[in-house]
């Protein structure tokens, strides 16, 4: 059973997950507009892998006898000055969302809450991934600047990514 600070703070996550996905989503259809085909590609996987992650939190919540309470999502950002100014934004994002899943798993300690400890540690791993993933794309466009060709080479390589559910099979 849950207490009801871990309740309440596991459905925010659920909810701050679904707009990890939103942003994510809004990211990709600002790139689909600059003609960036691979930078859409990679932040709709974003917005897939996001999907999974809120999914995870639902199925948990459940799991432990608690009661899903979805809550409203902002309105995500629509425009940014430049491909590197958006990739720099998902960085502070996902730095933020290490800082909250952080907070879970010390309010999880204080609970006495060993269960969903243990479940905050796969996102612990996840988000060593995907900070690490975020900042290598932004140093990549920082290296590159304004040229053109640069900008090409690495929009091409992030035509390549799939999307895979690393929720699944653990
Ligand atoms: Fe980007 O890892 Fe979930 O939010």
């Amino acid at each position: 059973m849950l207490t009801d600070k871990m309740h309440q703070a596991l459905n925010d996550q659920l909810q701050a997950e679904f707009f990890s996905a939103y942003l994510y989503l809004s990211m990709a259809a600002y790139f689909e507009d600059e003609g960036l085909e691979g930078m859409a590609n990679w932040m709709t996987i974003q917005f897939q892998e996001e999907q999974t992650h809120a999914m995870k939190f639902y199925r948990y919540i459940i799991e432990r006898g608690g009661r899903v309470e979805l809550q409203a999502l902002e309105k995500p950002q629509k425009d940014w000055p430049s491909p590197l100014a958006v990739f720099e934004e998902a960085f502070e994002h996902e730095k933020m969302i290490s800082g909250r899943i952080n907070d879970l798993a010390e309010l999880a300690i204080a609970e006495k809450d060993h269960a969903t400890h243990n479940m905050l540690q796969w996102f612990i791993a996840e988000q060593v991934e995907e900070e690490a993933a975020v900042d290598t794309i932004v140093n990549q466009l920082k290296m590159v600047g304004d040229q053109g060709h640069g900008l090409f080479m690495i929009d091409r390589e992030m035509r390549g990514r799939t999307f895979v559910d690393e929720t699944q099979g653990e």
